[in-house]
């Protein structure tokens, strides 16, 4: 590993402090209360999250709270503790006032198509679900795949895995049969749960077809269990596909829980690494429930009647955290949507805003920064007094999308929330709190409750204020995830052996003299033009500063004296057109914003980018392409949103 250090060039001078008559209200009122409770989280986190442990309901106490084996890579938490996650999700709540509570608003593509489940119904449909997993003989410890789009089933396939210990392992709906076989296969999966389509923008769009070609060459899966859901012809192999709503037809309503150990299980997430196959993160069920839970109160500040909407989809991390398991382990309501923001017009995302008066509102900078493109007409047509809390995660804010949000959608009355985490992570690790901490746009500000970040130099070297480096975190804490599932050594090697006894992240990062932490994109992404080592955050924020420019993507090119230098990607304004004077401007205002070492040799215009499927932009792939490199070596494009954006990307490449 590289033992330079990053350097930073970027200046934000912008301070938002927290409404003080919202902070009032707020569980964490202030920053010295933050602090205190900080100090404490970290002087003993055992102690910290044992007793945060007891807002779960255990079937049994737990023997050890911590282990930790540090040269294997190996800890606990909660050990030998009985719990059921789905049982903390539901059961609990239905023995309580919140019984009919909304559990999940679920909003379907199609405006009329829209269901509320309070906590007894979800429960229902849960404990009928899971006799008809366990009636194809899945038991504790099985892993269950699920390729299902963002429709009621798929949240009641997660909770019903968990209420009877199978492992869950979801795929993104919109990802490839090949990538569906190859998840399959990692895990070894007996059930597969799908659809026979989902709708996209007004179209449908097949499922099950892709999920019979992975079926072809997968030997594990024994039953498949369709959702019929866009009504579209499908074959259905007999013996091998079941109806989801033939089989629960029959099914028993009353399903007990599986006690399970707080060490178990609770799901598989693929993340698709950059090279190599992907990676399955294991999250157990007492640390992951416990962490999503907690951050999920404290940072969304949520409050009993609040209504909650992520928009991510349960493919992803987030989904998985912030729509799932920590609303429900709060017994919150949580908003479900099956729908893309810009359709049927681009204000989707604020009529679902104004018609369930949504409250808290989290998504990624991709959505903010396309609908900032569409124009402030169309959330000014909305009411969007109801939203309290403006949450982002996904990629870096630049300051520049992070303004808009807060003075369009926000009104200058909400607080923006720029989370930062990982699948690995679980849940948020730095991230602002709405009642406490003053923001500054383009920051994640600081650690949350027993996360103690530390940013590396030189191998194991703490860097000084305003010095970039590599964003670490010193101890294991309850949702980080324990293995990549069949492969520990990978694990180890990925996360553990580059900076010893300390969580390797892969982003860079630095801390201003005032403690706030600033993400600088992922270290891969890291370009040295003449011994400077600049993140591509930086100069990807200076560049989208300029009026003109919605997104940018800025990857290094091979230059004969500087080593590197800087290409970039650009995506401007809707109906504006680029030209050699537009070139010539953004190389002005990026000297101007963060200096001449950042300059860009060559801006190429393009009205796409190749994003992974969760949005965020894949720089390996554009890279690449700025490089010259042909078609054919571009490695895996299968998790690409847009595949054909390779061709036009590749056509209008410029020269420096
Ligand atoms: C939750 C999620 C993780 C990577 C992470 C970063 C980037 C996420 C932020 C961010 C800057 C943020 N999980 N990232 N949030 N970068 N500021 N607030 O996205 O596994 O899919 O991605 O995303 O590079 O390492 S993930």
């Amino acid at each position: 590993m590289s033992d330079d250090k990053i350097e930073s060039i970027l200046e934000e001078t912008r301070r938002f402090p927290p409404n003080a008559d919202y902070a009032k209200g707020s569980y964490v009122k202030s920053i010295d209360e933050y602090k205190a409770i900080y100090e404490e989280s970290i002087a003993d986190p055992p102690a910290f999250w044992a007793n945060l442990a007891t807002n779960l309901e255990w079937f049994s106490p737990w023997d050890t709270v911590f282990e930790w084996d540090r040269d294997e890579a190996r800890f606990s938490w909660f050990k030998g503790g009985k719990l059921n996650a789905c049982y903390n999700c539901l059961d609990r709540h239905v023995n309580s006032p919140r019984r009919n509570k909304a559990a999940i608003i679920w909003q379907g593509e199609r405006e009329d198509a829209m269901k509320v489940y309070t906590y007894q119904q979800l429960l229902s449909e849960v404990e009928r679900f899971a006799n008809v997993l366990k009636s194809k003989g899945v038991g504790k410890g099985d892993r269950v795949s699920i390729y299902l789009p963002m429709i009621p089933e798929l949240a009641i396939s997660l909770l019903a895995c968990a209420r009877i210990g199978a492992i869950h392992s979801v795929v993104f709906a919109g990802f490839s049969s090949e990538a569906l076989y190859n998840r399959i296969e990692d895990c070894d999966s007996k059930i597969l749960i799908t659809s026979d389509g989902t709708y996209r923008a007004g179209k449908t769009i097949d499922l099950k077809g892709k999920a019979d070609e992975a079926l072809e060459k997968s030997k594990s899966v024994t039953s498949v269990i369709m959702v019929n859901n866009t009504g579209s012809e499908v074959s259905m192999t007999a013996g091998r596909d079941f109806w989801w709503h033939e089989e629960v037809e029959n099914a028993d309503l009353t399903c007990p829980c599986e006690e399970m150990d707080a060490e178990d299980t609770l799901f598989i997430l693929y993340t698709s690494g950059s090279t190599g196959k992907p990676k399955g993160v294991v999250h157990t069920t007492g640390g992951y429930l416990l962490f999503t839970m907690e951050t999920f109160k404290n940072v969304f500040d949520y409050k009993e009647e609040d209504v909650f909407w992520c928009t991510a989809d349960l493919g992803w991390i987030t989904g998985h955290s912030y729509i799932l398991y920590g609303p429900l382990a709060a017994g919150a309501t949580s908003v479900m949507f099956e729908g893309v923001p810009t359709y049927p017009k681009p204000d989707r995302y604020w009529h679902i805003v104004e018609k369930f008066r949504v409250n808290t509102f989290y998504t990624a900078p991709t959505a903010i920064r396309s609908m900032m493109r569409l124009g402030d007409e169309w959330p000014n047509g909305r009411d969007l007094s109801s939203l309290k809390v403006l949450g982002s995660v996904g990629e870096p804010i630049n300051p520049e999308a992070w303004m808009w949000y807060y003075n369009v959608i926000g009104h200058g009355n909400c607080a923006i929330l720029d989370t930062w985490w990982q699948t690995e992570t679980g849940g948020h690790m730095i991230t602002p709190l709405p009642g406490a901490t003053t923001l500054k746009p383009g920051s994640a500000t600081f650690p949350y409750f027993g996360i103690e970040p530390k940013i590396i130099k030189n191998e194991n070297e703490e860097c000084a204020a305003n010095e970039g480096g590599f964003l670490c975190i010193d101890k294991p804490w309850p949702g980080l995830g324990r293995t990549l599932w069949g492969d520990h050594e990978r694990y180890k090697t990925t996360y553990w052996n580059n900076i010893k006894g300390k969580y390797f992240s892969g982003d860079g990062a630095r801390r201003d003299e005032e403690g706030y932490i600033w993400l600088l994109g992922r270290v891969d992404d890291v370009i040295s033009v003449a011994g400077h080592r600049i993140g591509a955050a930086e100069v990807e924020s200076a560049l989208v500063s300029h009026t003109d420019v919605t997104e940018a993507a800025v990857v290094p090119v091979p230059h004969d004296i500087k080593g590197e230098a800087i290409y970039a990607f650009v995506t401007l304004r809707e109906g504006l057109e680029g030209d050699d004077d537009l070139r010539k401007a953004l190389v002005k205002h990026v000297r101007h914003e963060v200096g001449p070492i950042a300059t860009p040799g060559a801006i190429q215009f393009t009205d796409m980018m190749p994003k992974t499927r969760s949005g965020k932009i894949m720089r390996r792939i554009l890279r690449k392409i700025a490089s010259g490199d042909t078609p054919e070596s571009l490695g895996d494009t299968s998790t690409l949103a847009d595949p054909e954006v390779i061709d036009l990307l590749i056509a209008n490449r410029v020269k420096q």
